[in-house]
């Protein structure tokens, strides 16, 4: 019997996964064992990613399609499918940012914001749900937030999309379940992202998260890659419509 944390076998496709959280989970998986599929809209930074997490190309792959283009979606995983068989894990972690206050907030950036980051993992789901049915097994790992539990003020559009997501996790954890099919969310806390390079960047925000956060700092966003693993693994086969905190203790601090 492998050891249930061994991916070995699995195909599994990771979206915006060219660098940041997407990037550092799609390594953790391949080094895991698994075929690792990165999405992303832009080709040559997914080559390059490619390439730095799977030097001989043996096991890796790249899906160049807007995870928020219903029909690209459908297209795109057609095609993983067509060149590797079913989608065996899909980490659904394409995202957005934009910050503005609410009353200002402009039109085409909540819709953004909603596309991507919570429409898009419900498209990702549909295109793959088929084809996990068929193997009676999957596994889907969202990427909610702490702003799934939590709010702070300027990013009202992406607190709604990221407490969705939550729920989006429950709901196809539920109606999935007798599937075999199972649905996680991870929630991260602040980590050292190009999304956040402003806030990193801003003395008196630093200060802030690392005083609210009980471990004093910012996440690596290669924090985020056991429980990745561990959520597409066989060694969480009876863990389904769960959300977990990955932040340093912020969510749980006052
Ligand atoms: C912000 C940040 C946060 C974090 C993260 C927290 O503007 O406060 O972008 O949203 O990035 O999403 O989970």
């Amino acid at each position: 019997m492998s050891f249930p944390l061994d991916l070995s076998g699995r195909v599994a496709l990771v979206t915006g996964a060219a660098r940041g959280l997407g990037f550092a989970i799609a390594r953790g998986l391949y080094r895991a064992g698994a075929l690792v599929v990165l999405n992303g809209r832009d080709a040559a930074a997914l080559e390059r990613a490619r390439r730095e997490i799977d030097t001989d190309g043996a096991r890796s792959d790249v899906a160049v399609f807007d995870v928020a283009d219903r029909d690209a979606v459908r297209a795109g995983v057609a095609a993983i499918e067509a060149r590797h068989g079913a989608v065996d894990v899909v980490v659904n972690n394409a995202g957005i940012q934009r910050r503005h206050p609410a009353e200002e907030f402009p039109a085409e950036d909540w819709d953004a914001i909603i596309a991507t980051n919570l429409t898009a993992p419900f498209l990702v789901a549909q295109a793959v749900i088929p084809g996990m049915k068929k193997r009676g097994r999957g596994a889907i790992v969202n990427i909610a937030s702490l702003m799934s539990e939590l709010g702070r003020p300027t990013i009202v559009p992406y607190t709604a999309a990221k407490g969705g997501v939550r729920q989006l996790t429950r709901g196809l954890a539920t109606e999935l379940g007798p599937s075999g099919i199972r649905v996680n969310a991870i929630a991260p806390g602040y980590f050292m992202t190009e999304m956040n390079r402003a806030l990193i960047d801003n003395k008196e925000f630093d200060a802030w998260v690392r005083g609210r956060t009980p471990m004093r700092r910012w996440g690596d966003p290669d924090e985020l890659a056991g429980i990745a693993v561990f959520l597409a693994s066989d060694a969480a086969s009876f863990i389904t419509g769960q959300t977990i905190f990955v932040d340093g203790g912020m969510s749980t601090s006052v």
